[in-house]
């Protein structure tokens, strides 16, 4: 994984979001919680089994219905380098008319329980941005102003955002560089 640009608490970086080591990695989840593609999919593999019986039991314990899109869920990280998964997710662009409130929830609900908890190193994909089709330099804008309205409650708190390629890192770069600092 390699960091990009660093200011503050956030740093961003180019990589596989399932090397990451730290105390917490965010999961771009469905509402079933029980696995899919992308980066979900990629966290599954790393993880191993143990992390679909884990989110099964969430399900039966705490979220019969499946989790709600901006919710947030804990579990262990069994076999990755990160020791939990934070679970979320994310809204459907075409299919959500306060996509933007609910992105934000994501991101929001991810950092109060890392906090929360004490962690001290999370690390984020670009949650919404593949399969769910929000366009990355929207959700740059949204990602930006919540981690920057959320972030001065946790202050030993360090978020680093993973995209997967180097041109989706720079459109977010894009968009944040140019405010203020
Ligand atoms: N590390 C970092 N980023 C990754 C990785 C990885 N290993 N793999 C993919 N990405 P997506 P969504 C990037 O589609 O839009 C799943 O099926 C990817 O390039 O994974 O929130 C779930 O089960 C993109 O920039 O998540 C849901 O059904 C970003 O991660 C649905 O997809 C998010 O893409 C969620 O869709």
């Amino acid at each position: 994984m390699q960091t990009l640009w660093t200011q503050g608490q956030i740093s961003v970086a180019v990589g596989d979001i399932t090397r990451f080591e730290g105390d917490a990695i965010v999961n771009a989840a469905n509402r079933t919680l029980l696995g899919g593609g992308g980066v979900d999919g990629a966290i599954h593999r790393a993880a191993g089994r143990d992390l679909l019986a884990a989110c099964r039991h969430l399900r039966e314990s705490e979220w019969p219905d499946g989790l709600p899109v901006g919710e947030v869920a804990l579990t262990a990280g069994f076999a990755l380098p990160a020791r939990h998964v934070i679970h979320t997710v994310g809204p459907v662009y075409a299919k959500s008319e306060d996509r933007a409130d609910q992105l934000a929830s994501c991101y929001r609900k991810s950092l109060e329980l890392a906090g929360g908890h004490g962690f001290e190193r999370i690390a984020f994909p670009a949650i919404s941005t593949g399969v769910y089709g929000y366009p990355p330099a929207d959700a740059a804008q949204v990602v930006w102003q919540t981690l920057t309205e959320t972030l001065p409650a946790w202050p030993k708190l360090e978020v680093t955002l993973v995209f997967f390629s180097r041109t989706d890192a720079d459109t977010f770069l894009g968009e944040v560089r140019p405010l203020p600092e």
